[in-house]
């Protein structure tokens, strides 16, 4: 396509370009008279030449500002004296060390972009990661400039009787006119992006905590009153946070006060702002009866990762934003393990590399595939992804694998005690872990430089005469756009070996003189090919290769079905085992596509049905195990298995085994749903958790069958149900299956939880994510409801984002009309909230993966977004990188 008529080409930052600060900011003083619809920002900054650095104007980033005034020393500068535009202040001369008084004014009810001061509800908030700082004052916007700062809250005390910002509060007072100040001191010094303010008429409750060194630490949650009663979860998974790294990492909390804020707008999950964690109200708030399983977990996991980035992100931050996975990567690792620990460790391993399959997979195969450290972007926030987070936390957890646990744990407190108030970069946290374990790690960095997933292909060979076995391991990777060719990675591969009964086999390389001990070893790939030679294998044993997945690759594995269910009935691996099982069912469901395409009768492979069968069988085995083992890959991880997509081949194969398998087991799923259905009180924890999983797992199936009085089983569990868990469990399969007791079942839920909107985003999700086929109309139908505001972000994914992403059926249809819906909301949602209209088109990674029908249907799509005037740079960078696919 022709782009010559896009007008824009915001421009790119390249970390090749990095330069230090010019100038630093020893401190900054920043008044605030808060008004919702314009607040006066005062900002008084000492600052000084950088000694690194050479002398020359000083450059301040800033947008979407009214400047009023500025001083330098004192003195008011003249229009000539500075120059302004709409991304920054210039001063052309400064001496090396001076004040500057800048004087701004900003109109937080008119952002709608939620980036910067805005009013959210009756709120008033901030969100400055990662660049968001400039939308409040002219600043050196950037994370290694680190500053200690004091604010002072002015605001009318009726309207706003809480004002909150970083650290401890040190004053505060009242005015004769009616409003009433604070001032906050932070003595941490901390990048701008970490900076935040919060004011409103909030419900406050409070706990404690004492620390390692005995130090009693204030922890609060505000909310708006109408959720005072939904903040226990949150303040337990806070304690259990600061204890966990405590005792891990050996990292205490530092300030008097920790406080945590549940917004109802906002773009992203939460941010760990220094000693004011800002939360999405649905990442946090929760009871029993409103929130599910999944969001307790998450809210647990959120919390900790919120609070965890206080050492890791806020002690010791990035240099530049292309280090982001340096704190993300890290802390969502020390987040994972911190929820393997508190709950089932093979659960959450499972769930981990499922996420990391699906999404960050497709991104690094798709048009945006970029490393773990990128080198280039237009639009920062375009890389909040999952390969920074998620690819970056495998990263960390394989240098974990490498030198160990105790070595790990001796490279973390090097980094933290050599690092700490000081803005690095991934290549600093490397070298810590390296001089603390005496390793080399330099190969093992282009997991950081290189985009791509790695393909490690298995070959096996058994010589019974020598009784030696050998394991043949031989690596790959995909050219990724701008990287044609790739060098080898250093990859950590954990294999066991099973003999026929399924026991651990010994371990022992022929290369070594004492016998192997231990069930699990890691072998280092470093060459494009390496033979692994076992000695002492007195039989020939069925590899269990990338044991816990220890390392973020696609496994080349020609194991047959019946070798796959020997894996998925005996591993001891439990990850391997589920994952055996994962690849017997895909394999079992591409058959299926291929039988659909040639027309021939479909049957289900009985041997599948027999290892389900077993499982289910298999009382000794933990049930949240045996439900995340029955459960199905989903349709958008079988089409990334398939050449082309084949999107109703899979949807129709799919729901086929899954009749297939409810048919077939229905006593079985009858008897476990029976036996698990005994009414006690919702408790979380990972016990109960696992009951209902399979509890809701066999009523799925159940519901598979088309038996109607099933449906009066879902009706029945949602009527005595006691937690949101089971009831929206029961509205889910009631959503699929046409007639009265669908709508009625939705209105009844809409009147009970009108008045939650935590309720009300489920309530929209199961809709989007409906399989009958006027699904598009409702969702259309459902944006014009009382319950939906464009402008909520919440609201956006609840309902377009999961028709989109999670709906592939109905979003893929192929008259093209899912993909012209997503293109409307995208070009209204980009005027509104650039970085929520990036995320939606996120739908379209893959787009090239289908046939090309469906192709030319989604470019179309993608040029009519490309050739609207003023795009954002956040839909421009991924709208043209997309159609360069
Ligand atoms: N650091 C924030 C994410 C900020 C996103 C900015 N667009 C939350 C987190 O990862 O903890
Ligand atoms: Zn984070």
């Amino acid at each position: 396509m022709d782009l010559s008529n896009v007008e824009q080409s915001p421009k790119m930052t390249l970390l090749a370009n990095y330069q230090v600060p010019r100038y630093l900011v020893d401190e900054a003083l920043l008044h605030f008279d808060l008004d919702k619809s314009k607040t006066r920002v005062i900002s008084t900054l000492k600052m000084r030449l950088n000694p690194e650095s050479s002398a020359g104007e000083c450059v301040l980033d800033g947008e979407s500002l009214d400047l009023i005034s500025i001083k330098l020393d004192g003195k008011l500068l003249s229009d000539s004296e500075y120059e302004v535009n709409s991304k920054s202040l210039t001063i052309a001369e400064v001496p090396e060390q001076f004040e500057l008084e800048i004087i701004t004014e900003i109109h937080p009810d008119q952002n709608t972009a939620l980036e910067g001061l805005y009013h959210s509800g009756r709120l008033l908030c901030t969100q400055c990661e990662a660049e968001g700082f400039r939308r409040i004052t002219y600043y050196p916007d950037r994370p290694d400039v680190m500053t200690v700062f004091t604010v002072t809250i002015v605001a009318d005390a009726k309207q706003w009787p809480v004002m909150l910002s970083n650290g401890n509060l040190e004053e505060q007072g009242q005015f004769n006119d009616g409003r009433h100040w604070v001032r906050w001191h932070d003595p941490h010094p901390k990048p701008s992006y970490l900076f935040a303010l919060v004011a409103g008429d909030l419900y406050c409750q409070q706990d404690h905590f004492r620390t390692m060194n005995g130090r009693d630490v204030t922890l609060r949650i505000y909310v708006d009153p109408e959720n005072k009663h939904k903040c226990d979860h949150a303040l337990v998974s806070l304690k259990q946070s600061m204890k966990w790294d405590e005792e891990v990492y050996g990292r205490e909390y530092d300030l008097d006060v920790f406080m945590i804020v549940a917004v109802n707008d906002f773009n992203m999950g939460a941010m760990e702002n220094k000693g004011l964690n800002i939360f999405n109200a649905a990442c946090v708030l929760a009871t029993p009866e409103t929130a599910t399983d999944d969001d307790f977990y998450t809210i647990q996991s959120i919390v900790a990762h919120e609070y965890f980035h206080n050492w890791s992100g806020n002690r010791v931050t990035c240099r530049d934003w292309f280090q982001l996975s340096l704190k993300e990567g890290f802390t969502v690792m020390r987040d994972q393990s911190f929820s393997a620990d508190l709950n089932s460790a093979a659960v959450q391993r499972i769930d981990d590399v499922n996420g990391l399959r699906s999404m960050q997979f497709a991104e690094d195969a798709g048009p945006m595939a970029h490393p773990v450290r990128p080198d280039s972007y237009i639009e920062i926030s375009n890389f909040y992804t999952v390969t920074i987070y998620e690819k970056g936390a495998e990263v960390v957890r394989m240098i974990k694998t490498l030198v160990g646990d105790e070595g790990f744990r001796k490279g973390t407190d090097l980094y933290f005690d050599r690092h700490d108030g000081q803005a690095v970069t991934t290549d600093d946290f490397v070298k810590a872990i390296e001089d603390a374990n005496s390793v080399d790690l330099s190969q093992f960095k282009r997991w950081y430089e290189q985009a791509g997933t790695p393909e490690l292909s298995v070959k096996t060979h058994y010589d019974p005469v020598q009784q030696r076995f050998s394991l043949i391991l031989r690596q790959s990777c995909p050219a990724t756009p701008g990287q044609e060719n790739k060098l080898n990675f250093h990859i950590p591969v954990a294999v066991g070996l099973l003999d026929s009964d399924g026991n651990n086999m010994p371990m022992q390389l022929a290369e070594e003189v004492t016998p192997y001990d231990g069930d699990t070893r890691v072998l280092s790939l470093t060459e494009t090919e390496q033979t692994f030679e076992f000695i002492h294998v007195s039989e020939e044993p069925v590899a269990s290769v990338l044991r816990g997945f220890s390392a973020p690759v696609k496994l080349k594995y020609d194991l047959t079905n019946k070798q796959l269910a020997f894996l998925m009935g005996r591993d001891t691996d439990s990850f391997n085992r589920w994952d055996a099982g994962q690849q017997l069912m895909i394999n079992v469901l591409l058959e299926i596509v291929d039988d659909i395409q040639k027309q021939n009768t479909l049957a289900l492979s009985p041997l599948l049905l027999s290892q389900l069968e077993a499982v289910l069988n298999d009382e000794q085995l933990d049930p949240a195990l045996v439900a995340k083992m029955l459960t199905l890959p989903t349709e958008n991880y079988l089409a990334a298995q398939m050449p082309v997509a084949d999107v109703d081949g899979i949807h129709q194969a799919r729901e086929f085994a899954k009749r297939q398998i409810a048919i077939s087991l229905k006593p079985l799923f009858n008897a476990r749903y029976e036996s698990l259905s005994k009414q006690k009180k919702y408790q979380f924890n990972a016990e109960d958790m696992a009951a209902r999983s399979l509890k809701n797992l066999c009523l799925s199936y159940l519901a598979a069958t088309d038996d109607p009085l099933q449906m009066q089983r879902c009706l029945r569990q949602m009527k005595v149900t006691d937690n949101m868990t089971e009831l929206l469990a029961g509205l889910r399969l009631m959503v699929d299956q046409a007639g009265p007791e669908r709508e009625h079942a939705l209105r009844a839920f809409y009147e009970q939880w009108k008045h939650d909107r935590q309720v009300v985003d489920k309530w929209l999700s199961v809709q989007a994510v409906s399989k009958l086929p006027d699904t598009l109309l409702r969702v259309k139908a459902l944006m014009k409801h009382e319950a939906f505001n464009i402008k909520n972000p919440n609201n956006v994914r609840a309902l377009i984002g999961q028709f989109c992403r999670n709906n592939p059926v109905h979003f893929h249809a192929k008259d093209g009309s899912g993909y012209r819906f997503l293109a409307e909301q995208i070009l209204v949602l980009d005027k509104l909230n650039p970085q929520v209209a990036a995320r939606m088109l996120g739908a379209l990674n893959s787009w090239r993966r289908y046939d090309l029908e469906r192709q030319e249907l989604m470019k179309a799509s993608l040029e009519q977004i490309a050739t609207q005037k003023d795009l954002s740079a956040d839909v421009y960078e991924i709208v043209t990188k997309y159609l360069a696919a």
